[in-house]
């Protein structure tokens, strides 16, 4: 089965990118809203979902429904076996070097917080360092707050220039002995900054301190090799990849992961339990209690093989071209003004329009059929950095058109007109 979803990305490597065959597969996007066809451009909120994944979480449950890990039955080894194989998907489709390195999760938000709770529980004391990086979502921001008050450990934060971009000369004299994570997000969910983590890595790697990258955001948008990359871990959510919601993936190095202790205890996470003392199962179940998100692990497997078969590369470059058909057409309008101006980027477009609210941005495209995010983004400390309460913000997929960058821009042109 992987050798054909091999076999088919290898295939369509150099075929032409195919926009109008891919949007077929996604029913949601044929919809109509207040009356005009649906543009929808908040992908970095969440992904929609071709039909292949809709129908796998039918199949899991007319045909395949169990408990997983736990029963004799045939259905039960049948989901086991699904739900199993979807970690081995995962595994290839982030270059893991074994199947137990990938821990399901609910999400980017969870798989951070198990790190935090149990990495810094083991490893991080008062005195120590934790880095993270002004661009950061609050979910790579509050984990780490929390440990640090819980430890006495103070957190580090990067600077950015006034293109969104991280400084990597203060990077570097942030590093010391006392640092014991590095923790930043590899693509920017409110600026669309592809931050530098090759160089990010080495140099933590250079003072032997572990690099986690927060990949909610790239792992749809560009080819991840956790091993090329050389992270100690990497955080991603499903829903963002064409999965369903509620189930993500921590990656681990095996040296860290066997290292850490539980943080939940229950079902599945145990080898033996009497009352005076329990020990934990094997990787990955030791960090996985109780049951999971069955379904959501299954239909992430059939989405990330979806991509595959697309072509992470093909994706990338496509995407690369709508965003700077955006960046040219919208960055031209008389009153916008663009927020995030790195010179790698991708994905994500965030602007602010003259006395125009982001909210009455977000309402009046809206009406247009346009769904964008309005708002901080969860990133109250990148808005805080450029001076705005809040931005508008259209993030692209494989999906989108330029047309629907057009429509944009005429929704834009349409707000501009009503408050002016
Ligand atoms: N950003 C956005 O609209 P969860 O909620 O756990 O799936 O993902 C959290 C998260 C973590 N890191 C980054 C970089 C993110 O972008 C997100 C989610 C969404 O930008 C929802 S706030």
């Amino acid at each position: 089965m992987q050798a054909a979803v091999e076999a088919e990305a290898t295939q369509t490597a150099h075929a032409p990118f195919d926009v109008e065959r891919i949007r077929a597969e996604f029913p949601i996007l044929t919809q109509q809203v207040h009356g005009k066809p649906l543009v929808y451009l908040d992908n970095a909120a969440t992904a929609q979902k071709p039909q292949v994944v809709i129908d796998a979480l039918e199949r899991y449950y007319t045909e395949q429904n169990a408990n997983i890990h736990r029963g004799v039955h045939y259905l039960s080894q049948l989901a086991t076996r699904e739900y199993e194989d979807a970690r081995v998907k995962i595994q290839r489709f982030l270059n893991a070097a074994e199947a137990h390195e990938i821990i399901f999760t609910r999400g980017t938000t969870e798989s951070i917080n198990l790190v935090a709770l149990s990495f810094g529980r083991k490893f991080v004391q008062a005195g120590d360092e934790i880095i993270i990086s002004t661009l950061e979502h609050h979910s790579n921001i509050v984990p780490w707050q929390m440990l640090c008050e819980q430890t006495g450990a103070t957190l580090r934060v990067i600077p950015i220039n006034d293109a969104g971009e991280l400084l990597l000369d203060e990077y570097e004299r942030m590093l010391n002995p006392k640092v014991k994570l590095v923790a930043v997000a590899h693509l920017s969910n409110a600026l669309g900054t592809l931050n530098p983590v090759q160089r990010i890595i080495e140099l933590a790697h250079a003072q032997d301190i572990p690099v986690l990258l927060d990949g909610a955001q790239a792992a749809p948008h560009i080819k991840v090799d956790v091993r090329e990359l050389d992270c100690d871990f990497y955080a991603l959510s499903g829903h963002k990849l064409c999965g369903p919601t509620g189930i993500g993936v921590l990656y681990g190095k095996s040296r860290w992961l066997e290292a850490m202790p539980p943080v939940f205890g229950g079902g599945d996470m145990i080898a033996s339990v009497t009352f005076e003392k329990t020990t934990y199962n094997t990787l990955p179940h030791k960090l996985e209690a109780g049951t999971p998100h069955i379904e959501g692990g299954i239909g992430l497997g059939v989405a990330v093989d979806y991509l595959t078969g697309i072509g992470l590369d093909r994706i990338a470059a496509y995407e690369h071209e709508l965003l700077e058909y955006a960046t040219e057409l919208i960055g031209s309008i008389p009153g916008v003004t663009l927020v995030g101006t790195a010179r790698e980027k991708a994905s994500v477009l965030s602007f602010t329009i003259d006395n125009i609210h982001p909210h009455d941005i977000g309402t009046i495209l809206d009406q247009e059929g346009i769904a964008i995010r309005a708002g901080h983004h969860c990133a109250q400390p990148v808005m805080k950095r450029f001076g705005v309460p809040a931005t508008a913000r259209a993030s692209f997929a494989f999906y989108n058109t330029k047309a629907e960058i057009d429509a944009l821009a005429v929704g834009i042109q349409k707000a501009i007109e009503v408050f002016s």
